[in-house]
C-alpha cells in the first residue's frame, strides 16, 4: 500500500507546531502579553470567545508531548518560539525563566533522537512592539534581529535548523488587510507595509543568526497554486494579480530580490538596499501548503470569501471562488493532492537555479472524529495524507529537490479565529482533560515513515 510513498533515509520526517496553539501557561515565566492575547479578549473575534490561554498545556507538558514523537517516529520537531516568553516587553535581554523553557525542550528532544526546527516568529507579537506599530512600523525590523541574535547566541550549539517567519501572506492578509487575525486592523491594500517589513526583519534575522554562529536556516511561506475560474481573459488576469498577492509579492523578495511588477511602488521608502538584505541566500525553502484557490473577476457579489469564511469587501478587482468537485476538510478547504505537486513544479519552473532545497514546512488539514471506545477512526485525513505524498513524490521524481515533510499537526490545538473547533492533529486533545490519543492517522504515518526509510 504504502510503495509510492518511498522517499529514502535521508529524507527527513517531522511534525510542526507553534507556540500559541500549543503551550498555554500565557502567564507564568514571566511571559509578557502577546497580539493574540490581546485579540482573543475582544468579544466576538475567535468562534466560542476561545483562547489560547491553556490551549494543549505543552508548557507543562512537552515531555509527554516528545514522546509521542518518538513513538511516531520523527527525526525532525518544527515548533515556534514565543517572542513574549523570551523578551517579555519586545526588546532588551532575553528573559531567564523563557529561555530555560526552550532549553528543556530541545534537550529532550535531542535526547529522543529528535532534531529541533524552531521558527522563531509564529503571529504571536509582543503587544507593546504592537503598541508601537507592530508589522507596520520599520522599527520593529530591528527588534527583531535582536530578538534573533539572543536566541542564536542561547541554542546555536543544539539546533540544527532555523526558521525566520511563519507566513508573512496570513498575517499581513488576516492580520492587517481582513483583521481575522491578531492585531484585527483592516487596512485592506494599506497593510502592504506589512509584507514589506516581515521580509526585511527575515532577511536581517538570517544575517544576525548567521553572525552568532547558527547554520542551515530558511523561512516557511505558504503556498497554493492560484486557478482562473475560467479561460476568460477577465477571470485570468483577475487569478494573476492574485497570484502575485499570495504567492509571489512573498517569495519573488526572498528568491530573486525583487518585487512582482506594480508591488514596488506599493512599498514604503526605497526599498532597493532592502532587498538586497531581503534576498540573503537561504539554506533551504520551507513551503506550506494546504488547497489550491479558484480566482474569477469581480461580479460585484457580496457573498465573496477567502479561505476559511472571511467575507472579503465589495470593489475587489478579484474573487475567489469555491472549487466544486472536490472532498472537502472541515474547514471548507478543498482536498487536491494534484495541486501539491502542482506548486511544487511552479516553484521550480520560477526559479530555477535560484531555488535552494525544499523543506515541506507545513501540511495536514482538519478533521472533527473524535475518539470511540478509545479510537479515533479518521479514515479522511489518511486519505489526504496519503494523496499528498504520493503527489510530493511525483513532483520529486520530477525534479524537485525537497528534502523533508513535516505534517501540521502533531496535537489537535488552538486554531486561531476558529478556537477549538478545527482539529489539525495526529493525536487528538480532549480539551477538558488535556487526554492525547493517537488517531489512526499516527500510526498509519509511522508506518509509511518507517517504510520510507529503508527503500
Ligand atoms: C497555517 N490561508 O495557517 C498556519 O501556519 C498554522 O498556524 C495553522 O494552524 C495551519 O496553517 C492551519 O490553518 C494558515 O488563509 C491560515 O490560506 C490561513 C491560510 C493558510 C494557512
Amino acid at each position: 500500500m504504502t510503495a509510492d510513498l518511498a522517499f529514502g533515509p535521508e529524507f527527513r520526517w517531522g511534525v510542526s507546531t507553534s507556540a500559541y496553539q500549543i503551550e498555554g501557561a500565557v502567564a507564568e515565566g514571566g511571559r509578557g502579553p502577546s497580539t493574540w492575547d490581546t485579540f482573543c479578549a475582544e468579544p466576538g473575534r475567535i468562534l466560542n470567545g476561545d483562547t489560547g490561554a491553556v490551549a494543549c498545556d505543552h508548557y507543562h507538558r512537552y515531555a509527554e508531548d516528545v514522546a509521542l514523537m518518538r513513538e511516531l517516529g520523527v527525526d525532525t520537531y518544527r515548533f515556534s518560539f514565543s517572542w513574549p516568553r523570551i523578551q517579555p516587553s519586545g526588546s532588551g535581554p532575553g528573559n531567564a525563566a523563557g529561555l530555560d523553557f526552550y532549553d528543556r525542550l530541545i534537550d529532550t528532544l535531542l535526547g529522543a533522537g529528535i532534531q529541533p526546527a524552531p521558527t522563531l516568529y509564529h503571529w504571536d507579537t509582543p503587544q507593546p512592539l504592537e503598541d508601537a506599530g507592530g508589522w507596520l512600523s520599520r522599527s520593529i525590523t530591528d527588534r527583531f534581529a535582536d530578538y534573533a541574535e539572543i536566541l542564536a547566541a542561547r541554542f546555536a550549539d543544539r539546533v540544527p535548523m532555523w526558521i525566520t517567519i511563519n507566513e508573512p501572506m496570513v498575517i499581513t492578509l488576516m492580520g492587517y488587510s481582513l483583521g481575522a487575525h491578531a492585531p484585527g486592523r483592516s487596512l485592506m491594500f494599506d497593510a502592504l507595509p506589512v509584507a514589506h517589513h516581515q521580509l526585511l526583519a527575515h532577511g536581517r534575522a538570517v544575517q544576525a543568526l548567521r553572525a552568532s554562529g547558527a547554520s542551515n536556516i530558511g523561512i516557511a511561506s505558504n503556498h497554493a497554486p492560484t486557478w482562473p475560474a475560467s479561460d476568460s481573459v477577465e477571470d485570468k488576469e483577475a487569478a494573476g494579480l492574485y497570484d502575485n498577492l499570495i504567492n509571489w509579492l512573498f517569495a519573488d523578495p526572498v528568491l530573486l530580490g525583487t518585487y512582482p511588477s506594480g508591488f514596488e511602488a506599493a512599498m514604503p521608502g526605497p526599498v532597493s538596499d532592502d532587498l538586497a538584505v531581503i534576498s540573503t541566500p537561504l539554506d533551504f525553502f520551507g513551503i506550506n501548503h494546504y488547497a489550491p484557490v479558484s480566482v474569477g473577476a469581480a461580479t460585484g457579489q457580496a457573498d465573496t470569501v477567502a479561505t476559511d469564511g472571511i467575507l472579503l469587501p465589495p470593489g475587489l478587482p478579484f474573487e475567489p471562488r469555491s472549487l466544486e468537485g472536490y472532498p472537502q476538510t472541515d474547514f471548507g478547504w478543498p482536498v487536491v493532492p494534484a495541486a501539491f505537486g502542482e506548486i511544487l513544479r511552479i516553484f521550480k519552473d520560477r526559479y530555477g537555479d535560484r531555488l535552494p532545497p525544499i523543506y515541506i514546512t507545513e501540511n495536514g488539514c482538519s478533521v472533527g472524529d473524535g475518539p470511540v471506545d478509545g479510537v479515533v477512526a479518521d479514515q479522511r485525513r489518511i486519505d489526504y495524507l496519503d494523496g499528498y505524498l504520493r503527489s510530493l513524490r511525483q513532483a520529486m521524481d520530477d525534479g524537485v529537490d525537497v528534502r523533508g515533510y513535516f505534517q501540521w499537526s502533531l496535537l489537535d490545538n488552538f486554531e486561531w479565529a476558529a478556537g477549538y473547533s478545527q482539529r489539525f492533529g495526529l493525536v487528538h486533545v480532549d480539551f477538558d482533560t488535556q487526554v492525547r490519543t493517537p488517531k489512526a492517522s499516527y500510526h498509519w504515518l509511522s508506518d509509511v515513515i518507517a517504510q520510507s526509510r529503508v527503500r
